[in-house]
């Protein structure tokens, strides 16, 4: 198997003990930057978000992958300085207020870092506020996503598209928005650009948009 293989292979299967290792005599064997996270991280995690959408996978096996994924990426970091590799877009993406529900948001979040994005994560229990106010810092961002776990806190998606609207700002980014109770119509009534049902959806949609 060749050392890209194993890389794809060791994110597949979560191998967290041994990615960086891999990586490493990637970059040794003087593989270019870019190829090790096309051929080797992305296209592994490319496969578990297939296998996620297939139900072969379940949130464990999502984490675990995600997070070779991340300490792979880390390995290579301090090499990409060159602009070798191209941030397709960034994407913020934070739990609306009220809710402390993370796990898929991170997931998104992960995966959508694993694809090519640039991503902020900001966190949990995020209020509209805080959105515009990542908008207007970051001139970069391109998309924001939302996620709410709760009935209760999907009110807080209109509050925020209604504030980066007031904000003037509505008309710079792409609204994403996601989460268990969530509904293409809730999408619609809100005025969300998009909704997405898991995290290889919201792939999907932003590679539309920005590959
Ligand atoms: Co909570 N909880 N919880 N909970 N919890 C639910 C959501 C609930 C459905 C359980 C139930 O009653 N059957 C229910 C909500 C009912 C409702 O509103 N209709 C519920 C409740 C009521 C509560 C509390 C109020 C309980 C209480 O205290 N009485 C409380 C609320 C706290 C708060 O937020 N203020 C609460 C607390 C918690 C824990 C802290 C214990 C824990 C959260 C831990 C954490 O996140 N760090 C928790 C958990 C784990 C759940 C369940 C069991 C699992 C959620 C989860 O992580 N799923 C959940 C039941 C369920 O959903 N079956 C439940 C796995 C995750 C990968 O899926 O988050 O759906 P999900 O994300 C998916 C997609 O939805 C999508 O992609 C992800 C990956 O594919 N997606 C996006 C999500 N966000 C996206 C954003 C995007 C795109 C896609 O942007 C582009």
């Amino acid at each position: 198997m060749s050392i890209l293989e194993n890389i794809l292979v060791g994110v597949v299967e979560g191998k967290l003990g041994e990615i960086d290792s891999l990586v490493q005599k990637a970059l040794d064997e003087k593989i270019a930057v870019k190829e090790i996270i096309d051929k080797g991280l992305i296209k592994g995690m490319s496969v578990v978000a297939e296998r996620w959408k297939a139900g072969d996978y379940f949130v464990p096996e999502v984490l675990r992958s995600a997070k070779v994924m991340q300490m792979g990426m880390d390995v290579l970091k301090p090499h990409m300085a060159g602009g070798e590799v191209k941030v397709k877009a960034t994407f913020a993406i934070g739990t609306v207020k009220g809710d402390l529900h993370d796990i898929g948001k991170n997931l998104v979040s992960l995966m959508v870092e694993g694809a090519g994005y640039e991503v902020i994560n900001l966190g949990i229990d995020v209020d509209s506020t805080r959105f515009v106010q990542c908008v207007q810092e970051n001139p970069k961002v391109q998309a924001v996503g939302l996620s709410a776990l709760l009935t209760t806190t999907m009110p807080e998606m209109k509050n925020t598209v209604d504030a980066l609207k007031e904000a003037g700002l509505r008309d710079r980014v792409k609204v994403f928005i996601g989460g268990a109770p969530v509904t293409q119509s809730f999408a619609d009534e809100i005025g969300a650009d998009y909704y997405s049902i898991d995290a290889a959806h919201a792939i999907d949609q932003l590679n539309k948009l920005f590959s």
